[in-house]
């Protein structure tokens, strides 16, 4: 049974289950990761033990979400055994009227990003609070190599010296004050940007920074958003 949502959650599963009229029988899914992505894999779940969709296959997105598949139901693989995907669907931290995001807040951003792009289509499900005018004002996350990542911390730094933001502060990730580490073994710099004027050219400045693995910039990314409200209530986009 899926678990009744708090009236803060109700967007985000209202949004999932939007999200459920995109999928049909035979598809292979990338299963996002974060409290919206973990909605849409209990309702897919849910609607794959009533019959409604036949010979899914899943494509998890970090442990956490591959664990939660597999208690819902959901039969998983691999993205190499699968190859390619029909669909992903994934939460975000920020959704531009562009359609571009921020997303990693959860640490699982680059497994993400490798997943939607291995897919034919991606679409966000967002409570309706993720949508903004501009990016930056959730922290953008930076996921960097933990060798000599203090270096690699200075040529961040100065990327955004020169960069069209509104903030420059960075800070290493920590989970009970040791560096957080993503499922790929990496380590993540949350970058206080505020406002980012030219995403794209951030975007390429950071990983041109050989310590740099990739950044939660969505660009191009998302073919679609759906935003939930609390009343239930959904917006595509
Ligand atoms: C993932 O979960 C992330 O990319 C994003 O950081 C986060 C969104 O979390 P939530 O759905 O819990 O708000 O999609």
């Amino acid at each position: 049974m899926t678990k009744t949502p708090s009236a803060a959650d109700a967007g985000k599963r209202a949004a999932a289950l939007a999200a459920l009229d995109d999928v049909q029988s035979g598809m292979r899914l990338g299963l996002g990761t974060g409290s919206t992505a973990d909605w849409f894999v209990r309702l897919l779940g849910e609607a794959c033990g009533a019959g409604r969709f036949r010979d899914v296959v899943g494509v998890p997105t970090s442990l956490r979400t591959g664990e939660l598949a597999e208690r819902s139901g959901l039969r998983l693989t691999t993205l190499d055994d699968a190859g390619w995907l029909d669909l992903t669907v994934d939460g975000a931290d920020e959704v531009d009227p562009e359609l571009n995001l921020i997303k990693g807040g959860g640490g699982a951003l680059l497994q993400e990003k490798i997943v939607a792009c291995a897919s034919d289509r991606m679409i966000v499900i967002a409570d309706a609070s993720k949508s903004v005018d501009v990016l930056g004002a959730f922290p953008l996350p930076v996921e960097i190599v933990p060798f000599g990542w203090e270096t690699t911390k200075a040529l961040v730094e100065a990327v955004l010296a020169d960069a069209d933001v509104s903030g420059r502060e960075t800070a290493l990730r920590l989970a009970r004050d040791t560096p957080f580490i993503t499922d790929g073994g990496h380590m993540i710099l949350d970058l206080r940007l505020g406002r980012i004027g030219a995403p794209r050219r951030l975007a390429s400045e950071l990983v041109a920074i050989p310590g740099v693995i990739d950044t939660g910039l969505f660009l191009g990314v998302a073919d679609a958003a759906i935003f939930g409200r609390e009343d239930g209530g959904t917006e595509r986009r």
